[in-house]
């Protein structure tokens, strides 16, 4: 016979927490709001395709989120975030956790044959966007005392591959400012963290070869790459330890790869 469950999202890990992602439309960013839901989150997910997030709404639903409020956002224009977070409903302006995953590379191109509007769309997401919305985010989360911020970062940079300069320098650029944002916040306690996976397989090559399927496919090849559903898991368990615990950084690569540079790949 079965009992019925007197358990609410309340008692869940990121019970009554409320969690913006974005870059929720696909990915880490998607496997994210997936894990954060069964652990009962409130979920803010923003990206430029609203319609694929209002896709997920009900299955995120299912899996347990107490809530789920989606934002047309392209995290490139800096009075759009400003206008977005200032204009979130009263219900949903105390975000616990930030998530700023929305990024991508574009191009895999020696500098100095390089695409310089692929260079501009990676710097103005990965870097300036970034930025945007932990500056309209962040002071939220000092003025009520409380806070997390995970930004997605990559080996890529740590360590320079070669044709993949600039998108390695913007993740270069994620870890330093991760790191200032960290010294800044220091006295408060508002926690930050950078995640930094290696080759994870989602639509981030597809996007790489500017939609090019059958290239972004070879990138995958021969081996075993990291899931979304790991880099979630390992974000799910930064934002989950107590509260006078900072995890500052999180590296975590497939069994076949070692750094940016090599990988075990199978030939058969
Ligand atoms: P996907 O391409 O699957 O997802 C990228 C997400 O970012 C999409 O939801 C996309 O949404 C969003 N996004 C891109 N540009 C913008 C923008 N201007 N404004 C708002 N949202 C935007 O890639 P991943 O899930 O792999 O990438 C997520 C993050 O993880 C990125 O920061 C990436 O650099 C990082 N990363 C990825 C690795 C990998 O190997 N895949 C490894 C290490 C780090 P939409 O297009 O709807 O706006
Ligand atoms: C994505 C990982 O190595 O493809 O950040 O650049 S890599």
């Amino acid at each position: 016979m079965t009992k019925s469950s007197s358990i609410s999202t309340r008692d869940l890990p990121l019970g009554g927490k409320i969690a913006f992602i974005t870059g929720a439309s696909s990915g880490i960013g998607a496997a994210c709001a997936e894990s954060f839901a069964r652990a009962g989150a409130r979920l803010l997910l923003a990206a430029r395709r609203e319609d694929r997030l209002r896709a997920m709404t009900a299955d995120l639903r299912a899996a347990g989120a107490e809530d789920v409020h989606t934002i047309a956002l392209d995290v490139r224009d800096k009075k759009q975030v400003e206008a977005v977070v200032d204009g979130l409903p009263a219900a949903w302006r105390a975000i616990d956790i930030l998530i700023n995953n929305a990024g991508l590379s574009r191009g895999l191109e020696k500098v100095y044959e390089g695409h310089v509007d692929d260079w501009e769309e990676m710097i103005d997401t990965n870097v300036k966007g970034l930025l945007y919305v932990t500056r309209a985010v962040v002071p939220g989360m000092v003025e009520r005392g409380a806070g997390h911020v995970v930004n997605l970062g990559s080996t890529a940079g740590h360590m320079t591959y070669p044709n993949g300069a600039v998108y390695c320098a913007t993740k270069a650029a994620e870890n330093r400012i991760t790191e200032g944002l960290r010294e800044d916040l220091l006295g408060t306690p508002v926690r930050v963290t950078t995640i930094d996976p290696g080759m994870v397989e989602t639509e981030f090559s597809k996007v790489r070869f500017h939609g090019d399927e059958g290239r972004a496919a070879k990138v995958y090849q021969g081996l075993t790459p990291l899931q979304a559903e790991d880099v979630a898991d390992a974000i799910l368990w930064a934002v989950t330890r107590p509260a006078h615990v900072n995890i500052a950084q999180v590296v975590l690569t497939s069994v076949d790869q070692a750094n940016s540079l090599l990988f075990n790949r199978r030939t058969n």
